[in-house]
């Protein structure tokens, strides 16, 4: 009866479909075909990604991240809903996992590559969001698990790599997991290794797509701290990027925030690259991973998900799996690098390609020698853009597990144990996935540049110096070396706010 009354007021319900393609090429994962069914309480949908994968010999998979946001008229903000694990349906030869957390992965439950594709999925969620009475938006994220391996860490070659020992570089002695402490030649000390445990970490740099998706999820007061551009600005204004150059950034401000009765409206932001004012095209640049983001945007962004940062740890895990250290190896497992400058094709489109991608052993990636200004790549591009059906490791630029561009394109933030306080962080403390009225990511305990507040604790509000991170993988516009998988050379000082074109997003949990 309540729900026959609600659809006679003519609520609207809209459904929220983030990092959408449709062509050969696309990775990214596509959520349709939405809808509720109060008399299970669950939400029904299709989800499909592009290679796709189980490996039953390395025990490593992907998966998409799904997470539900609901706008609550009370507060005027977009909340996240609860899943349940009540009523689950899962098509055959797929799983979905449980509590805890805001969100649920869904994977392959048997060993398998290619296209995954599910349709009328089921999720348990919150009763009062399954009677349909709210705006929902259903996102997705596509992420790699990585079991619980024996690693190494370091290469003996790079920068301030790591080593088992203060003097001895032989590489009978770089440090193993059933080890329990490794050099850190940056503070010059043994550090712990923390317990190892499995994690997700996200495939993928964050795209333009999923920032602006973001974006369009916040208040005015709370867009304000995550842009470089009052939301105020007109239609066509950069949101993150300068206006003078932009470097392969195509958020814009498509609907400004209007004053009405004394509030501001939250703007609307938008893709364009192609800037014909029609925003989010198929041809404006979504699937671009997005540059311009400071540790204050990051740390945001990954509570709000309910995500966290990796350790540099997690990060030479993630990219060198089991395999023994080569000498300044990059992502893909060796030290041969291209470096002619690539044509990219289909510029922005969510085909975006390299004509020219180097043939073994040479991996490829997007860092200062392939880059080519005069051919419109002065800046990241599509995730994913080396990997096709047919790739190999090497090709594709991917890693060990299967997390694409750790070596390029964008350089990514990560905990340090270059000084205490990224030693101190602690991988299971999550934030609450909502923000503050000003957007900041607040009980992100133990989180670098979180300041004890007496309203928010813990809060990242770029007000103190971010310590506890280091960049690590190289940008497109690095030389070679920082690109390689165990290179330590980019130690971040400072509070980290600055918005700069070379680092992006990347999240795990
Ligand atoms: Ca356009
Ligand atoms: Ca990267």
């Amino acid at each position: 009866m309540d729900n026959n009354k609600i659809q006679t007021k003519k609520i609207i319900i809209t459904f929220w479909i983030v990092l959408t393609a449709l062509w050969l090429h696309a990775n990214n994962v596509q959520i349709t075909n939405v809808s509720f069914k109060p008399n299970t309480n669950t939400i029904k949908f299709d989800i499909s990604w592009d290679n796709s994968w189980r490996s039953s010999i390395l025990n490593n998979w992907d998966a998409a991240y799904v997470f539900i946001k609901y706008y609550d008229p009370a507060s005027g903000t977009w909340l996240s809903a609860n899943f349940t694990d009540q009523n689950n349906v899962i098509p055959a030869g797929f799983s979905v996992s449980e509590a805890p957390g805001v969100g649920r992965f869904i994977f392959r439950s048997e060993s398998g590559s290619g296209i995954s594709q599910l349709v009328n999925v089921e999720l348990g969620i919150e009763s009062r969001i399954a009677q349909g009475i709210f705006d929902v938006k259903l996102f997705a994220l596509e992420m790699v698990y990585i079991p619980v391996i024996d690693f190494y860490l370091g290469d003996q070659a790079s920068n301030n790599s790591y080593r088992s020992s203060y003097l001895n570089l032989a590489p009978d002695l770089m440090f193993k997991n059933d080890e329990s402490f490794v050099f850190d030649p940056l503070p010059e000390e043994y550090v712990e290794i923390a317990n190892t445990a499995s994690f997700y970490v996200m495939k993928y740099e964050l795209s333009q797509g999923g920032y602006r998706d973001f974006l369009n999820s916040l208040t005015y007061s709370q867009q304000v701290n995550h842009t470089a551009s009052l939301p105020t600005s007109p239609s066509g204004t950069f949101a993150l990027a300068p206006s003078t150059i932009n470097y392969r950034n195509y958020i814009k401000i498509k609907t400004p925030a209007q004053l009405i009765n004394g509030a501001y409206t939250p703007a609307v932001y938008g893709c364009d690259s192609d800037f014909n004012n029609v925003y989010d095209e198929l041809s404006d640049g979504e699937n671009i991973a997005c540059n311009f983001v400071n540790w204050v945007d990051h740390a945001a962004y990954l509570a709000w998900v309910g995500l966290r940062p990796l350790t540099e740890i997690e990060f030479e895990i993630a990219g060198r799996g089991i395999q023994y250290p080569a000498k300044n190896e990059y992502a893909w497992g060796n030290a041969e690098i291209g470096d002619d400058q690539y044509f990219v094709f289909d510029a922005a489109l969510n085909t975006e390609y390299v004509n020219n991608p180097e043939p073994n052993p040479k991996g490829n990636a997007i860092y200062e020698a392939t880059v080519n200004s005069l051919n419109n790549l002065d800046g990241p591009v599509r995730n994913g853009i080396f990997a096709t059906a047919s790739s190999n490791r090497v090709k594709s630029g991917g890693s060990f597990f299967g997390v694409m561009e750790m070596s390029g394109n964008l350089r990514e933030r990560v905990i340090t144990t270059a000084n205490v306080q990224g030693r101190f962080f602690n991988k299971n403390t999550f934030p609450g996935t909502y923000l503050n009225d000003l957007g900041h990511a607040f009980l992100a305990t133990s989180w670098p540049g979180a300041r004890v507040d007496p309203v928010f604790p813990n809060i990242i509000d770029g007000s103190i110096p971010a310590l506890g991170l280091i960049y690590r993988g190289g940008s497109w516009n690095d030389e070679s070396f920082y690109l390689c998988i165990s290179d330590r050379s980019a130690t971040i000082f400072g509070n980290n706010t600055n918005r700069d074109p070379y680092t992006g997003i990347r999240g795990c949990r």
